[in-house]
């Protein structure tokens, strides 16, 4: 972690199907046209065409926060708090002073959503799931994180762990199973750097935090400084380029927005 605030990318991950459980959370409490989505945090947008699954830490508590006529975020509530900051549900007249006048709508904890399906955009695969990881830190960016495991090494080492122990985590091991797709190639680690990488550090585990801390310090300068795009609007351009003109794009298109930590 750096130095002063990092400024993430907030993407709109849009519920399509609740849980049972998440469904009886949000009924009466959500008009049934309205759209709700999953907020992850993420720095590295460029690779959000590879996402296969959303994270939430499964004891964290996740606030269900009104943006605007039928649309809610799902975050944690130091996010929403935040967010209010950074003008994202009030004009500047209605501040809110204090959490309480946050436009809260229902709480429960991640583990209440697992199962959900939701729609993100860029993604390749057209419909992903609502998962449980452990290692979500409930104190950083959203508390939501996207999960790309072709180019990150931590969503690679859980979502290994949860295909493997699905009956203990609760969920279907198919969740768990989505084609991972090459995103960024690269001359060192090839066109899937977080799994090469994690074979390589001979990493078993998503709780091998020194193992894993390493690579993702590999995998995030050899993608940044010498990855080349394999698909979507900037296919073939350097990532160096590339990443800020997807989040543009992104953010442009209404389907993220600018978010600071
Ligand atoms: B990154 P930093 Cl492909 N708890 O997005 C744990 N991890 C979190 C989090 C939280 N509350 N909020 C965000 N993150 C993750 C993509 C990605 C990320 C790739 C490769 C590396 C990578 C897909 N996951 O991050 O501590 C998010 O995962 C490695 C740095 O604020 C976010 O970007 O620097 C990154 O950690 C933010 O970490």
């Amino acid at each position: 972690e750096g130095i002063g605030p990092q400024e993430y990318t907030a993407l709109k991950v849009k519920v399509t199907e609740w849980s049972l459980a998440a469904a009886e959370l949000v009924k009466g409490k959500i008009e049934d046209d309205a759209n709700v989505y999953f907020v992850p945090a993420t720095l590295r947008p460029e690779t959000m065409y590879g996402q296969t699954a959303i994270f939430l830490g499964p004891k964290i508590t996740y606030g269900i926060y009104k943006v605007k006529e039928k649309e809610y975020y799902v975050v944690t509530k130091r996010a929403a708090w935040n967010m209010a900051f950074q003008g994202v549900f009030f004009s500047s007249e209605n501040f809110p002073k204090t959490q309480d006048q946050l436009p809260f709508v229902a709480e429960a904890p991640g583990s209440t959503f697992v199962g959900t399906s939701v729609s993100a955009p860029l993604a390749v695969h057209e419909t992903i799931q609502i998962l449980p990881m452990e290692t979500v830190s409930a104190t950083k960016g959203t508390g939501v994180v996207t999960s790309v495991p072709s180019d990150s090494p931590d969503d690679f080492a859980t979502i290994a762990d949860l295909a493997k122990k699905a009956d203990y985590y609760g969920i279907k091991k198919e969740w768990a199973e989505l084609e991972i797709f090459p995103i960024i190639e690269t001359p060192t680690y090839g066109n899937l750097t977080a799994p090469t990488l994690v074979k390589q550090l001979k990493i078993n585990s998503p709780k091998d935090a020194n193992q894993l801390a390493q690579a993702k310090d590999l995998a995030y300068s050899e993608g940044f400084y010498k990855g080349t795009m394999l698909v979507g609007e900037f296919k073939g351009e350097a990532v160096q380029t590339a990443k800020d003109k997807v989040r543009q794009s992104l953010i442009k298109s209404g389907l993220a927005f600018p978010f600071a930590d």
